[in-house]
C-alpha cells in the first residue's frame, strides 16, 4: 500500500487529494486506488463527486487506449500498431505536407488540461520542430475574454489576483454567470460569511444551484436575459457615477481613462438598461447602492467586497466588454489592490491558468510574452537556442483554426492534445466536416473520445496520477501533480511523444522528456516575464504551492504576508498592492460600448449552455464513470413549465431544438427556475444531443471567444415514431 498526495485531474480549484494504491489482489487483479480529500486552502479537504471518483479512470481499463492506433485509408477501421510505425507515419505525412504546402500546413490544438510542462513543450514543438504559426487551444473557449479584459484594464491576467481564502472574510460577493455550487462545490465554503450576512448576489438567467444559495435571506438572485449582463453592469456604473457613489480618491490615484468610461455609460440609465437586460431599474439602482455601501463600510473597517465572473457572462460576443465592465465597477468602488476586495475571474480547467501562460495560444510565447513583440521574440528565441527570424508569427485562434479546415486557409494536418473538439467547439457539424477534409488527424488522448474516433493516428498518453508535473490553479499557485501509479505499458508520456517527434523531424531544437527538466527550462525561459516562474523549485511546489510571479528573490524567501490559514506564503499572493501591471502602474478604464444584439428566433427563445455537477466538459472522462453517468445519462434541455406547456411538451418528453446552425434532440426537464424566454442545455454529450450542433461560432472580436451562451432557437415536440 502506498500513499501519494496530489491534486484532482479536473477543474481549476485543484482540490488536494491523497491517493492510496492498494496491493494487487490475490488473483493478480489490478491494484485498486482509493481517493480521499487532503487539506488545502481552496478545497478545505473536500472533493466533489467527480474528484472522488476520478481514480476509477486510472490504469488498464478495458476502454483505455493502450497502444497506438492507425487507419490505413479513410474507410478502414483503426488498428493497433507499434509506436515506431505510428510515429513514422505521422512524421512522413507531416514532412510531405510541409514540403508541398509550407510549414503552416500543420496545425496544433492544445488544452488547459495539460500540465505546464506539456503545454510549454507543445508550444515549443509547434514553433521550432513544426515551424508552424497554427497553434491554439481550448482555453480560447474558456478564459480568452476574461484574460483579455484583465490584461487591458489591470495590465496582467491572473484569474484571482488574491488567495481564494480572501473571500472567506467578504460581506458581499457578486457572482456573475458562475455556478460554483455545481462546477466547484468545495468553493461554496468560501461564500459562507457573505451568505450569513445576506450578501451573496448571484446573476444568472437560471435559478442555478448557486442561485439557490441565496435562498432564505442569504442573498439575492438577479435573472437577466442571456447576454443582458453588459447593459446591466454599465447601468450599475451609471448609477454609481450619477449618484457620486464612487471612490474619487482611489480613481485619481490609481486609474486613468475615467472620463471616457463615464461618457460611455452615460446613456445607460436604469430604465433603458431594464429594457435590454431584463432586470428592473429598481434592482439595478439597489445593486449599485448596495455595492457602494458595502465598499464604503469596508474602508471604515468592515469586510471586503468582491465581484467575480464565470463563463456565463464571458462566453458571449461581448464577453471581453462584460468582464471589463465588471473590473471597471470594482475600480469605481476603489477595491482592486486593496484589502477591501477586488475582481477575479474563476478559471475553469485544471491548468486553465498555466495553460494560458506557457505559449500554446496563437499569439503568445511562454511567460505571457507576445509572439508579435520583437523583444519578446528575441528573448524566447535566444533561450530556445534559435533565432527570432526562425520563429513563426501569430496563428489563427481556435474557432478559425477549426472552421477553416478544408478551405484554402486551413491546415492540412491537425494534432490534437487534450480536447474533444467535435463535442466542445462551436458548430460541431462544421468542425466534423473540416476534420474529415484533413489529410492527417492525429489525436493524443487517454480514451477514444469522439474526436479520437475520427483520427488517422491515435496516440495513447499517460494521464494525471500516472506521471509527474505542475499545474497553476485559479489563484496562480503552482502545484505539483505526483505520480501515484503506473500507467498501461503501451501508453507513453506526452513529453516523450513530442520529444520523439521533434527528433524524427530533425528539429534543430531538442525537447526535454522529463517533467523536471522541462520545468527547469520553464523557469529559465519565463525569467523576467510577467508570469515569472524563475524562482520556483520543483520540491517547493509540492510543499507550499507558491504564487507567481516568483523572481529569484521572491521565490526563496517567504512573503511577509501569511495566508489566512496561517501557512507560509511563497511568491506573490496579492497582486496590484502598489501598482497595476501597466507601465504607468495604473489601471486603465476606457469606453465600453454595447453592440447591436443578434436577431432573435421567431419563437423568442434563447438557448444557453453550461455544466452539470456530474459531468466534466465533453464527458470523455465522466461518461465512463458508472455512478456519474447514472445520475445524468443523456442530453437534456431545461425548459420553464409555461414555455413547455405552450409547445405541448411534458417533463421527460423528447424535443427537437433548431437554430440557424443546426438541429438536435434532447429530453425535456421542466425547470420553474428558468426565465420563460430561455432554455438551458449541458454540453457534455456528443452525437445528436450535442449542444454545439446549435451554436454558430459567432466570436467576440476582442478575444475571439465563441458565443456559447446565447443562441436563438425554436423548440418542438417529436413523436416517438419520429425518434429512433
Ligand atoms: N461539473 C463540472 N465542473 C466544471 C466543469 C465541468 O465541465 N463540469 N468545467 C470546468 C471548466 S473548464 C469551467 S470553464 C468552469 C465553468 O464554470 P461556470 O462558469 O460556473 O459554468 P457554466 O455552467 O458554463 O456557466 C455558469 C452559469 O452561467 C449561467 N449563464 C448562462 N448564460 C448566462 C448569461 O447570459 N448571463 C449570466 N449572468 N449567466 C449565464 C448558466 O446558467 C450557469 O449557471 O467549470 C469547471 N468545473
Ligand atoms: N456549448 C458549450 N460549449 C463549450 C462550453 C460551454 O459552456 N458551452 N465550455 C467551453 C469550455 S469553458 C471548455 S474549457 C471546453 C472544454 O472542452 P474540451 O476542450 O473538449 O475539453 P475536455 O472535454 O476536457 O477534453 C479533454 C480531452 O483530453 C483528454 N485528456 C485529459 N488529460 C490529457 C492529457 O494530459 N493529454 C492529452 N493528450 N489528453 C488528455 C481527455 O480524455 C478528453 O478527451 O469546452 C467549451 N465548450
Ligand atoms: S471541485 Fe474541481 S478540483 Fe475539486 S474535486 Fe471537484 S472537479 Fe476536482
Ligand atoms: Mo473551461
Amino acid at each position: 500500500m502506498s500513499e501519494t498526495r496530489t491534486h484532482c485531474p479536473y477543474c481549476a480549484l485543484q482540490c488536494a487529494m491523497t491517493l492510496t494504491a492498494h496491493d494487487a489482489g490475490p488473483l493478480g487483479s489490478a491494484p485498486a486506488v482509493t481517493v480521499a480529500g487532503a487539506s488545502f486552502p481552496t478545497s478545505g479537504g473536500r472533493l466533489c463527486r467527480k474528484g472522488a471518483t476520478a481514480a476509477q479512470l486510472l490504469g488498464d481499463r478495458p476502454d483505455r487506449l493502450t497502444a497506438p492506433l492507425v487507419r490505413d485509408h479513410r474507410d478502414a477501421d483503426l488498428r493497433e500498431t507499434s509506436w515506431d510505425e505510428a510515429l513514422d507515419r505521422v512524421v512522413s505525412r507531416i514532412t510531405a505536407l510541409q514540403r508541398r504546402h509550407g510549414p503552416d500546413a500543420i496545425g496544433v490544438f492544445g488544452s488547459g488540461s495539460l500540465t505546464n510542462e506539456k503545454a510549454y513543450s507543445l508550444g515549443k514543438f509547434a514553433r521550432t520542430a513544426l515551424r508552424t504559426s497554427r497553434i491554439d487551444y481550448n482555453g480560447r473557449f474558456c478564459m480568452a475574454s476574461a484574460a483579455r479584459a484583465a490584461t487591458e484594464v489591470l495590465g496582467l491576467d491572473r484569474g484571482l489576483p488574491f488567495p481564494l481564502t480572501d473571500l472567506d472574510a467578504a460581506c458581499t460577493v457578486l457572482l456573475l454567470g458562475s455556478n460554483v455550487a455545481d462546477t466547484m462545490p468545495p468553493f461554496v465554503q468560501h461564500l459562507q460569511k457573505a451568505r450569513g450576512l445576506g450578501g451573496l448576489i448571484v446573476v444568472d438567467p437560471r435559478r442555478s444551484a448557486t442561485a439557490h444559495l441565496t435562498d432564505d435571506g442569504a442573498g439575492h438572485h438577479l435573472a437577466p436575459a442571456p447576454g443582458g449582463d453588459l447593459p446591466l453592469l454599465l447601468s450599475v456604473a451609471h448609477v454609481l457615477l450619477a449618484e457620486s457613489l464612487v471612490d474619487d480618491d482611489y480613481l485619481s490615484r490609481r486609474t486613468t481613462g475615467l472620463g471616457a468610461f463615464r461618457h460611455s455609460v452615460g446613456e445607460w440609465w436604469p430604465e433603458r438598461a431594464q429594457a435590454v437586460s431584463g432586470v428592473s431599474a429598481t434592482r439595478i439602482r439597489w445593486l449599485a447602492r448596495h455595492l457602494a455601501a458595502a465598499a464604503r463600510a469596508s474602508k471604515a473597517g468592515g469586510d471586503p467586497v468582491f465581484i467575480l465572473t464565470g463563463r456565463g457572462v464571458e462566453q458571449h460576443r461581448d464577453g471581453t466588454d462584460t468582464a471589463k465592465a465588471a473590473i471597471s465597477l470594482t475600480l469605481l468602488l476603489g477595491l482592486p489592490g486593496t484589502r477591501h476586495g477586488g475582481y477575479g475571474t474563476i478559471t475553469g480547467q485544471g491548468n486553465g491558468q498555466g495553460g494560458r501562460e506557457m505559449g500554446q495560444k496563437a499569439d503568445q510565447l511562454p511567460g505571457l510574452r507576445s509572439i508579435t513583440d520583437p523583444a519578446d521574440r528575441e528573448t524566447v528565441a535566444r533561450r530556445w537556442g534559435t533565432t527570432a527570424d526562425a520563429l513563426p508569427g501569430a496563428g489563427l485562434p481556435a474557432t478559425q483554426l477549426l472552421h477553416t479546415l478544408g478551405t484554402d486557409r486551413g491546415v492540412k494536418a491537425l494534432l490534437v492534445h487534450g480536447a474533444n473538439v467535435v463535442v466542445s467547439a462551436p458548430d460541431v457539424r462544421h468542425v466534423e466536416r473540416g476534420l474529415r477534409a484533413l489529410d492527417l488527424l492525429v489525436v493524443c488522448d487517454v480514451f477514444l473520445s469522439e474526436t479520437a474516433a475520427m483520427a488517422d493516428v491515435v496516440l495513447p498518453v499517460l494521464q494525471w496520477a500516472e506521471e509527474d508535473g505542475t499545474l497553476t490553479n485559479l489563484e496562480g499557485r503552482i502545484l505539483r501533480r505526483r505520480r501515484a501509479v503506473t500507467g498501461p505499458a503501451g501508453a507513453r508520456s506526452e513529453l516523450w511523444i513530442l520529444a520523439e517527434l521533434a527528433r524524427r523531424l530533425d528539429s534543430p531544437v531538442p525537447l526535454a522528456e522529463e517533467p523536471e527538466e522541462v520545468f527547469a527550462e520553464i523557469r529559465r525561459v519565463t525569467a523576467g516575464s510577467r508570469a515569472d516562474y524563475s524562482g520556483l523549485d520543483w520540491e517547493r511546489c509540492a510543499d507550499v504551492a507558491p504564487y507567481w510571479p516568483l523572481t529569484q528573490t521572491r521565490g526563496t524567501e517567504p512573503s511577509t504576508e501569511l495566508s489566512t490559514t496561517g501557512e507560509p506564503v511563497i511568491g506573490t499572493p496579492r497582486l496590484f498592492a502598489e501598482r497595476f501591471g501597466h507601465a504607468d502602474g495604473r489601471a486603465h478604464l476606457g469606453p465600453i460600448t454595447v453592440r447591436p444584439a443578434q436577431p432573435a428566433s421567431a419563437h423568442g427563445l434563447t438557448l444557453t449552455t453550461g455544466r452539470l455537477m456530474e459531468h466534466y466538459q465533453s464527458g470523455t472522462q465522466t461518461r465512463r464513470v458508472r455512478e456519474l453517468l447514472a445520475v445524468h445519462p443523456e442530453a437534456t434541455v431545461s425548459v420553464h413549465p409555461a414555455t413547455a406547456a405552450e409547445r405541448g411538451l411534458e417533463d421527460g418528453a423528447r424535443a427537437e431544438l433548431r437554430s440557424a446552425t443546426g438541429t438536435l434532440r434532447a429530453r425535456v426537464v421542466l425547470d420553474a427556475g428558468l426565465r420563460t424566454d430561455t432554455v438551458f442545455m449541458p454540453f457534455h454529450f456528443g452525437g445528436t444531443g450535442a449542444a454545439n450542433r446549435l451554436t454558430a461560432g459567432l466570436l467576440d472580436p476582442l478575444s475571439q471567444m465563441p458565443e456559447f451562451k446565447s443562441t436563438p432557437v425554436d423548440l418542438h415536440p417529436i413523436s416517438a415514431a419520429d425518434d429512433e
